[in-house]
């Protein structure tokens, strides 16, 4: 049986991370591929709201706490990528667990304990990482007033992204040069895309399986 795709962005903040799904999502649609397009943090949930009240600095949360938010709020919309997988529609997402692991690990956290509450989630067929340096991204328009918006942060972020993907247990992992103008990198992303547009067989895969066993 033939499933929708599951495609990640992730990238630093003003990378052009949410320009570009839009625009994938757009081209799918046009292309009479049946998508959807989710965003993580999903601010609109109660656990989401806590999330961003925390990230404009609203609420003050101990780091591990925060980090188990953003990891339920993805979980509490498994089943439903799950379910929406499974009738045949691609799903992007605007950030996932990548971005759970690598900025709590820049936080200090370790970084097996930072993976274990989104092990299991459903796993990706690809991640798109949408790779810019720190500075150029700042020269896009500056970063906004949320927590982690500074280049410090990023600059840790960038090199936690570039090793996960190296690791090899992040799945399949495109790296895209997201410092060029914005059409030559929708045409990037639209290449690695390509190969999932008719859709994937197979059941989804399980993230990190081999970190929390029992
Ligand atoms: P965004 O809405 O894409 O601007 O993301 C909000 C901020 O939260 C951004 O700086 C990245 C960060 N972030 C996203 N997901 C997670 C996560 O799971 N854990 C932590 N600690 N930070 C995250």
């Amino acid at each position: 049986m033939t499933r929708g795709a599951f495609i990640v962005i992730e990238g630093l903040d003003r990378s052009g991370k949410s320009t570009q799904a839009a625009a994938l999502l757009a081209r799918l649609h046009a292309e009479g591929i049946p998508a959807a397009l989710h965003k993580f943090p999903d601010r609109t949930t109660p656990i989401g709201q806590m999330i961003d009240a925390y990230l404009r600095s609203e609420a003050e949360l101990d780091d591990r706490a925060v980090h188990l938010l953003f990891s339920a709020n993805r979980w509490e919309l498994a089943a439903q990528l799950n379910a929406t997988l499974a009738a045949g529609t691609t799903v992007l997402c605007d950030r996932y667990a990548f971005s759970g692991a690598v900025f709590s690990t820049s936080k200090g956290l370790p970084a097996a304990w930072c993976r274990a509450p989104d092990a299991g989630l459903p796993a990706p067929d690809l991640t798109l990482f949408l790779d810019i340096a720190p500075e150029h991204a700042r020269a896009r328009g500056g970063y906004g007033a949320e927590r982690y918006e500074n280049e410090a942060m990023q600059a840790r972020v960038r090199e936690l992204f570039a090793r996960m993907g190296e690791s090899g247990d992040a799945g399949m992992w495109v790296t895209v040069d997201a410092g060029q103008a914005q059409d030559a990198v929708a045409r990037d992303v639209w290449t690695a895309f390509e190969p999932f547009a008719r859709g994937v067989e197979g059941k989804v895969g399980q993230l990190w399986p081999n970190t929390v066993q029992g």
